[in-house]
């Protein structure tokens, strides 16, 4: 069993201060259920396709019950308070049962997201040393059994649908509900995946009280209350729309979520004129998608009050195209699952809303921008963001050596994006320094992708780099140096699928050259291989 006190944690000053403040409470997500389902028994939580298709909705007294006795099914199964079950669903109704289920044992999530394959899981449950894997039965053309008969052998895995040899989670439920041990707040609640940098993801352990905090502000400066209702369109178990303010959020505030079983413009545009719903959240492409789907919808979007955009750059020109075509209030969001998120405000001036990326939750997240030298720069300047607060973790779980080079000595987390504050201290996101590729939202570790590409036996090495794109912002480009024969490109995205590669990570395009360009004297970085790479790129499209 790996020792959870394998994180560093908040300095006790630091936390008798949040404390004090009455930033972080005695709440838990244990609690969190069952004192809304007493607070508004009979309101729909949520709505959403289960896993057979069929569409569902449960009130917060069924979601609780539901819980609870989803609880006492793992119990039964031997899963204890403290350990740690990968959940690896898509947005269907039981991701929240057992979701909640899970809080209510004291069991802590890992929030795999469902275009993850074998490869990712298998660090999650190895890593984490997971009892048991959560996952539905099929969806989206692909059965996620084949991941657990490959990766989760030895471990518990229960399955939502047709669960074949393994355990159903509709066997759960004929649980006894569950009697919960106590969890302390300022213990890990979950662990949430970081976009990486590095080889492999990294867990962000992120605790009850820190996040409670981040979801009942966000909850707040969105507007959330019980007559909200949200779609959720993207991965439920992703950061943003778990906790920004998303489905947190609004059941902190007795509101209504709906579970979007696909984005696309077809269902989603449905979904918001059967549901009225009034906000819903989106990373850049999909918006694009919807303002493009909107011109010839014949559905009402009427009850849309607010349009959330994040989790990569929003240009501004799309973000002027919002209110007018929409019909909706935009809200930029700049976060980050290590913590902090800004928010543009519902009622700042359209110019702010469209030219920046919000500012952040709370007076007490500290923000400095910084040059390569860590020396602040001055107010307006470019610089790397580094922050520090009530809700952004002090280091990744097991990550001593990473952690060593991602945070400051006094704590502060790199977060590797350049930005600049303005004077009424919004930030606006300006690039990135950090070895990542945001592709549309979805984050990828280049060097996890090359160690990927150098096991095929006719690659002698890789580089992935990014490509500007219109649609994503980015794409995947691996430039690969062949040993003997070059392979086919198409035969060697198929040999990353088939080692388990998620697909967002399997590069857009390959090339094959003879060598790579120098770049300096002596040993050359990998990430100035990359940049100059990234630079002949963008010359040769440009051409
Ligand atoms: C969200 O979280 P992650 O952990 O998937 O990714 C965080 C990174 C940031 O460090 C930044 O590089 C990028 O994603 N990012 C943005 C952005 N929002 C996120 N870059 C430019 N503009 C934005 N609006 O992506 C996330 C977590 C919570 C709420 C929203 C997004």
């Amino acid at each position: 069993m790996p020792d959870l006190s394998l994180h560093p944690q908040y300095p006790d000053e630091f936390a008798a201060r949040y404390r004090a403040a009455g930033y972080w409470t005695d709440e838990t997500f244990q609690q969190f259920l069952p004192r809304r389902a007493e607070q508004f028994p009979d309101h729909v939580a949520v709505i959403g396709h289960d896993s057979a298709g069929v569409q569902r909705s449960l009130t917060y007294a069924e979601l609780s019950a539901s819980a609870e006795r989803i609880a006492g099914g793992f119990a039964e199964l031997g899963i204890q308070a403290g350990d740690r079950v990968v959940l690896h669903m898509p947005n269907i109704i039981e991701h929240t049962e057992v979701l909640f289920g899970l809080f209510r044992l004291g069991a802590l999530p890992v929030f795999a997201l469902p275009a993850h394959r074998s490869s990712d899981i298998a660090h999650f449950i190895n890593f984490t040393d997971a009892a048991a894997y959560v996952i539905a039965d099929r969806h989206s053309g692909f059965d996620y059994r084949e991941i657990a008969r490959t990766v989760a052998t030895g471990r518990m895995v229960v399955v939502a649908g047709e669960a074949a040899e393994f355990t159903a989670l509709t066997d759960l439920r004929a649980a006894a509900p569950l009697a919960p041990t106590p969890v302390n707040p300022e213990c890990i609640a979950f662990l949430q995946l970081s976009g990486g940098t590095t080889g492999t993801p990294k867990l962000i352990p992120r605790t009850h009280a820190d996040y409670l905090y981040s979801v009942r502000e966000s909850a707040s400066i969105c507007g959330i209350t019980k007559d909200t209702r949200m779609l959720v369109v993207l991965p439920a178990s992703h950061n943003f729309p778990m906790s920004s303010p998303g489905i947190l959020g609004v059941l902190h505030a007795g509101g209504t979520v709906v579970l979007a079983p696909d984005p696309s413009p077809t269902t989603t545009f449905t979904l918001i004129e059967q549901h009225r719903v009034t906000i819903s959240s989106l990373v850049p492409p999909l918006a694009l998608a919807w303002l493009s789907a909107a011109k010839n919808t014949t559905r009402d979007l009427t009850s849309l009050e607010v349009l959330q955009v994040g989790g990569a750059k929003f240009t501004e020109e799309a973000a002027r195209r919002i209110g007018p075509e929409l019909g909706c209030t935009l809200q930029q969001v700049f976060g980050m699952a290590e913590g902090l998120v800004n928010y543009t405000r519902l009622d700042d001036p359209t110019d702010t809303i469209v030219t920046t990326q919000g500012r952040p939750i709370s007076p007490a997240d500290e923000i400095r921008v910084v040059d390569d030298n860590d020396n602040d720069v001055v107010l307006g300047k470019k610089g790397h963001l580094l922050t520090r607060g009530p809700y952004t973790i002090r280091g990744y779980f097991n990550a001593a050596e990473h952690n060593a080079a991602a945070f400051t000595h006094d704590g502060f987390y790199r977060t590797g994006d350049i930005v600049r504050v303005t004077p009424d201290g919004y930030i606006v996101v300006e690039g990135r320094s950090k070895d990542q590729i945001n592709r549309g939202g979805e984050k990828i570790a280049p060097e996890e992708v090359e160690n990927h590409l150098i096991a095929h036996p006719h690659v002698l090495d890789a580089a992935v780099v990014s490509v500007p794109d219109t649609y994503l912002g980015e794409r995947t480009c691996a430039f690969i140096v062949a040993d003997g024969t070059p392979p086919n490109p198409l035969v060697l995205k198929s040999f990353l699928r088939g080692r388990g590669v998620a697909g967002f990570k399997v590069p857009d395009l390959i090339h094959i050259v003879s060598e790579f360009p120098a770049t300096g004297v002596g040993k050359t970085s990998r990430s100035e291989l990359r940049r100059t790479l990234a630079s002949t790129w963008e010359k040769v499209t440009s051409r």
